[in-house]
């Protein structure tokens, strides 16, 4: 079953829901679809009962509702599950499975691989 909900505008006309409908796809998450009918009476009242901010896209995974394409992009992806492992943040289970699907994923070991090329910076490591 999907874990995750992306509430979305017409593919058509919403690249902001594009971006995020993209990003799921490319980090081969498993979720529903919920479109908000752009054009149509109704729409603003739809946007209001499923998106905090009245606008798309919204993610919900679990009890968490994420508002903004760049916000879901990053919840789903590299930036947090890196600053999480630099920092040694302690998570559940099901956290830390995520996390370590993602940090052992091909593009990431590839990404640090090529990290490892580059001159380190002491300032930036404290
Ligand atoms: N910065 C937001 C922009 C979202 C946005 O503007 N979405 C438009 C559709 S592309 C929307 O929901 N419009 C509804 C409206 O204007 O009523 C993001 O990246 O998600």
């Amino acid at each position: 079953m999907a874990i995750y909900r992306l509430i979305l505008g017409n593919k058509n006309y919403s690249s902001w829901s594009l971006r995020a409908w993209l990003m799921l796809k490319f980090a081969g998450a498993e979720f529903t679809e919920t479109t908000v009918l752009f054009g149509r009476p109704d729409m603003k009242e739809n946007l209001r009962h499923l998106s905090p901010t009245g606008l798309v896209p919204v993610l919900e995974h679990g009890g968490l509702v994420i508002p903004d394409s760049i916000a879901i992009a990053d919840a789903m992806y590299a930036p947090v599950v890196a600053r999480f492992h630099t920092y040694g943040v302690v998570v559940d289970a099901t956290a830390r499975a995520y996390m370590d699907a993602v940090w052992n994923h091909p593009a990431m070991a590839e990404a640090w691989a090529l990290a490892a090329e580059e001159p380190r910076i002491p300032e930036y490591e404290r």
